[in-house]
């Protein structure tokens, strides 16, 4: 099968550390295309950086679609676009933050989130809250670590994670961790032998459960929420991005 994992941001750097976390995990017989959008914010912290990443995701992940997929990844812990994407993709589509999500579900009554800044708490809160898992969910932290500093391997940054992920423990009595940025694909096995409790990286948990999905034949509904878009015009400069 083929996968193909987006990162909606525009730092080659994290796409490529994103596609290195998902061709780890994936099956023999799974292939991994990873893409950017050409255009759009170098990182994704907060809800305005978030609106102007989704239309270059999109256009990205209908290339990959037209060529033909077997699924999508939205590489982003915010799930940007999520909602779009499945309205318009052929392919199911996975964001990682919600893979993320019902892996923990799976080995945790209940978990913490880490994320980079206290910007992206409350949009995770949200999605929490929309795929009806708040009550699973002890708490959102933030490290107060920048998406773009955790490109280096930063010895500081690696630090702040691993304290907030002792005080989730500690003051949350969280039984598992979920790492709360793509750009922290690369440590969840360290982080999970240096604290004892599973921490889950969405990259990985995102193509355990589109390799599932693809065997079992699924696909995304169009009855509903996600039904294809109505063809109409679209006028300016989004005028590529119509349907139909
Ligand atoms: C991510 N931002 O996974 C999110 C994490 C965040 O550019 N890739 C980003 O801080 O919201």
């Amino acid at each position: 099968m083929r996968l193909h994992v987006v990162n909606p941001n525009t730092t080659r750097a994290m796409t490529d550390k994103i596609a290195l976390a998902a061709r780890a995990i994936a099956g023999t017989g799974t292939e991994i295309v990873a893409s950017q959008p050409e255009f759009g914010p170098v990182s994704i912290e907060g809800y305005y950086d978030e609106a102007f990443a989704v239309p270059g995701m999109l256009m990205a992940l209908r290339e990959a679609d037209s060529q033909g997929v077997d699924g999508h990844i939205i590489a982003c812990f915010d799930d940007t676009g999520l909602d779009a994407a499945r309205s318009v993709a052929r392919a199911p589509v996975i964001g990682i933050g919600e893979a993320a999500f019902h892996m923990a579900t799976l080995v945790a009554s209940r978990f913490s989130v880490v994320t980079t800044l206290a910007l992206s708490i409350v949009p995770i809160e949200h999605n929490l809250m929309r795929y009806g898992l708040a009550s699973r969910c002890a708490r959102v932290r933030a490290a107060g670590v920048p998406v773009l500093a955790l490109e280096q391997r930063n010895a500081e940054a690696c630090g702040r994670i691993s304290d907030e992920i002792r005080r989730a423990i500690a003051e949350d009595q969280a039984e598992a961790i979920v790492l709360g940025c793509a750009g922290m694909a690369d440590l969840a096995g360290e982080l999970s032998a240096e604290h004892g409790l599973p921490v889950i990286d969405g990259v990985a948990a995102a193509v355990g459960l589109m390799e599932s999905l693809v065997r079992l034949g699924l696909r995304t509904s169009k009855l509903g929420a996600w039904r294809t878009p109505p063809v109409k015009p679209y006028a300016g400069i989004f005028s590529d991005f119509a349907v139909g």
